[in-house]
């Protein structure tokens, strides 16, 4: 049999790297970086090495899972959907559409079935309790972005092609790959940078493998950032440097935002940021006087109680140094598929508005049609109407990745029933009553809906299935079809199929009004995500118009530049007013909600520092909480580990590989101590998406090493109150010595790839 060759963009992480994946007789026998892909140009990671492994794991599972007398069987998908037929609608009609709730998980975002269909599930279940990972994430850049520049994911990201300065505050995309900015190889950009003369300068309280590449790195204390950062607006304010280039036009607020932050001069924020204040007054300058420059921040300046507003601040600067929507600085990209920024009238829009709705328990305000995360356990536990008695999961491990999650797996565990959609039995599925298995990465397609909104550059590529399916089963967005006819109470017995065209003739009138017949018969020989992306790409901002534009995209164009690596749709081009969708068709430099909730830093300027605190982190060989079952990441040394700089672990008497209790409040974990001079005095790293010492999960090998469950010490209670977001660092801890080592991490087999260095 002769080998076959395929290209596929992995969909494990934002960079959307384009793979060459060969296979023999059914199997994957390569898998390396495509060298022509027009976006990642040959770049890989070990992780998309390991879709692999993924694809073979025999803990992933291939057949739906009924609970039965509190054990898991194996079921056909006719008795899985059958069994959800039976328990969901009866508890809908009983208790109200709001005792249901959905919760949505990082891979769903990867994934063009799951992205484009879940809010059709959302929808029939008819429920406010909507929760997803971005409230654990991203909400205030989300937030931030909407208030300033009128939708959501409006969202401006550093031109690293051309720039000369890039500050980067609160992310390590040398280990994470970007975030909120698709860009992969970051390394060999920020080289290049370097090589042509730039700068890289980066902020955060370890010294990172980003910031080990940097020309200059400074700690900063955990949370700090919002002073950080408004005092560098007030020194561009103070010292008449403000200069708004391109975009003076289009710009509301500069005044109102010079006036308040007046009060954050980089004398009074020094201490509490751990940062001089005539370092601040330096970077302010620098950062104003070079004419290709921008600041990006990620998730250390979101996962904060101040996050919205540090992520506000951030583009404040990039506006007030005169580089937004400049090449070279901080610009929008133009996706060729579903970007609310290239939809509907261009530069003006209706803007971003929060709480329409409240969370019943605490009060929080909707956020994007969300209520935080980290009051789902409350919600589920506290009685009264509204109460959520129901839950599907999608593509999440909210038990590992939520703040408190051991009161999560306690109150799913109180649920009439819960359904998830995942392709492991996890920690979180678990508590399922029915698991309907996800398809691998190499039987489905790809395409990514939110990244190129994102991307370092534009593109549009699309990935066939690399592999055939053998199992039989339905597609996910046919599963959330299903389960939306469901809950619709139209039963299970409907086709996929024919609900898929029920639905797309309803989204027809939305999409074509007038016109809907014609783009039903237009695209009548796609189904499902194909036949919306084929919509979105003819009708999107290179779009062939259906043929009033005969050099413009469809899908079948875009499906057949596959092993050509893409189509690319050039650098990044300045987009102000046109992709603007604020009311005002302006830049909203000084939201009034932004503005009022300088209040609260203000107050808290004063505020002292607590002696020790803790911070996440990332791996490159790690990915949140479900990678660690796979061998080819699992396998080296010990991933999660507690840094602890070597001052704090001599007044703490911590000893190197020993083994530490972590406290926080009434919660604690124990944890492996590394001692690091990376880190900044009174701040000790452990990274998320740990803890795979629980019963009743099926995932071998990363039980073996199951590590701290970082989120078992932090607290569901503390969010940024703007946007929902859990405060997920710089929460405030102490450390002890334990004797021995906790019992899980004695237990450990043997690692079938080599000696455990653990324990
Ligand atoms: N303390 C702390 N906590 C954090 C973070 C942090 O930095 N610190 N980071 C946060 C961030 S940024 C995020 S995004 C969240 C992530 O948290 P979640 O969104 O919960 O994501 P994961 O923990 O990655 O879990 C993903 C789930 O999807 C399943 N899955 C994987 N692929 C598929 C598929 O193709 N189909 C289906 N149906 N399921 C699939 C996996 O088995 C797993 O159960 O964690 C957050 N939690
Ligand atoms: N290998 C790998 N890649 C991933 C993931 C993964 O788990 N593993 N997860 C993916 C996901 S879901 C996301 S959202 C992205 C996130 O991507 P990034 O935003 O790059 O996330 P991190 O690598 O956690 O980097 C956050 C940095 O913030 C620092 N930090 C912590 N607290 C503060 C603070 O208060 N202020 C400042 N200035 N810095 C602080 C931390 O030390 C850390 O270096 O990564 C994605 N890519
Ligand atoms: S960086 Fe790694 S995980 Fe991310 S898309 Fe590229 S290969 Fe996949
Ligand atoms: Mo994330």
């Amino acid at each position: 049999m002769l080998e076959t060759i395929h290209h596929r963009i992995c969909p494990l992480c934002e960079a959307c790297c384009g793979l060459e994946i060969k296979v023999h007789a059914g199997s994957v026998t390569s898998i390396k970086g495509h060298a022509q892909d027009v976006f990642s140009s040959g770049y890989i990671c070990p992780k998309g090495v390991a879709l692999k492994n993924l694809h073979e794991d025999p803990d992933r599972l291939r057949r739906p899972l009924i609970k039965r007398n509190g054990s898991f069987v194996e079921a056909t998908w006719e008795e899985a959907f059958a069994e959800i037929e039976r328990r969901l609608p009866p508890l809908l009609a009983a208790h109200g559409r709001n005792a249901s709730a959905v919760v949505v998980g990082n891979p769903s975002s990867h994934k063009i079935g799951l992205i484009t269909y879940f809010g059709k599930l959302a929808r029939a279940l008819g429920t406010r309790n909507i929760f997803t990972a971005s409230t654990l994430d991203q909400m205030p850049k989300q937030l931030a972005s909407g208030l300033m520049f009128g939708h959501w994911l409006c969202v401006a990201l550093p031109d690293i092609a051309r720039t000369e300065l890039l500050l980067v505050i609160g992310a390590n995309p040398l280990a994470s790959n970007g975030s909120m900015w698709s860009v992969p190889d970051f390394k060999g950009k920020a080289k290049a940078m370097q090589a042509r003369g730039g700068k890289l300068i980066v902020i955060d309280p370890r010294r990172t493998e980003t910031a080990a590449l940097a020309d200059a790195h400074h700690f900063i204390r955990p949370g700090a950032d919002v002073f950080f950062l408004a005092a560098m607006v007030q020194t561009l304010v103070a010292e008449g440097r403000v200069r708004l280039g391109n975009v003076a036009a289009w710009v509301n607020g500069v005044q109102e935002v010079g006036q308040a932050v007046a009060a954050f001069t980089p004398e009074a924020v020094a201490q509490r940021c751990g940062i001089d204040a005539d370092t601040i007054r330096a970077l302010a300058r620098e950062l104003t006087n070079t004419q290709r420059a921008c600041v990006y921040a990620r998730i250390g300046t979101c996962t904060q109680e101040y996050g919205t507003l540090a992520s506000w601040l951030v583009d404040v600067l990039n506006v007030l140094t005169g580089h937004l929507d400049m090449p070279g600085g901080a610009m929008f990209a133009k996706a060729a598929a579903f970007a609310s920024n290239t939809a509907g009238q261009s530069g003006v829009g209706k803007g971003v508005t929060t709480g329409r709705h409240f969370a019943r328990v605490s009060g929080a305000p909707e956020v994007y049609g969300e209520l935080p995360m980290t009051c789902l356990a409350e919600e589920i536990e506290t009685a009264g109407p509204g109460q959520i008695r129901a839950l599907v999961t999608v593509a999440t491990n909210l038990v590992l990745s939520s703040p408190n999650g051991p009161r999560l797996a306690a109150a799913l565990d109180t649920l009439d029933f819960m359904v998830s959609m995942d392709i492991y039995l996890n920690e979180t599925t678990r508590h399922a009553d029915v698991i309907l298995p996800g398809v691998s990465p190499l039987e489905d397609i790809h395409f990514d809906v939110a990244f190129p909104q994102l991307s370092w550059r534009n593109h549009a590529r699309y990935s066939p299935p690399v592999l055939a399916r053998t199992d039989g089963g339905p597609e996910e967005w046919q599963i959330l079809l299903k389960l939306a006819a469901i809950a619709r109470g139209e039963g299970a017995q409907a086709d996929a199929n024919a609900l898929d065209d029920a639905q797309f003739a309803e989204d027809a009138q939305r999409l074509a009004p007038g016109n809907a017949t014609a783009l039903i018969q237009a695209t009548s020989a796609l189904k499902g995500p194909q036949r919306l992306l084929d919509v979105a790409l003819r009708t999107g901002p290179y779009g062939d118009m259906f043929g009033k534009k005969p050099d413009g995209l469809t899908l079948a164009k875009v499906m057949a530049s596959n092993s050509a690596g893409g189509i690319d749709l050039g650098e990044l081009q300045p987009r102000i007013p046109e992709m603007l969708r604020t009311p005002s068709g302006k830049v909203e430099l000084a939201p009034p909600s932004l503005l009022a909730d300088l209040a609260r830093p203000a107050a808290d300027l004063a505020r002292p520092a607590p002696d020790l605190v803790i911070i996440g982190r990332r791996d490159v060989r790690s990915n949140n909480s479900w990678m660690h079952n796979l061998p080819t990441l699992a396998k080296g040394p010990a991933r999660c580990t507690a840094l602890v700089h070597p001052i704090d672990a001599q007044r703490m008497q911590l000893q190197d590989g020993a083994w530490a209790q972590i406290a926080s409040g009434a919660r604690s974990i124990q944890a492996q101590v590394q001692i690091s001079a990376e880190m900044m005095p009174g701040v000790v790293s452990l990274p998320h998406g740990w803890g795979h010492n629980l019963p009743g999960t099926q995932l071998k090998l990363a039980a073996q090493r199951p590590g701290a469950n970082l989120n078992a010490l932090l607290d569901d209670q503390l969010r940024d109150p703007l946007s929902g977001n859990a405060v997920l660092g710089g929460v405030a801890i102490t450390m002890q010595a334990i004797p021995e080592p906790p019992a899980w991490a004695c237990s450990l087999g043997p690692d079938p790839q080599g000696p455990l260095n653990i324990g």
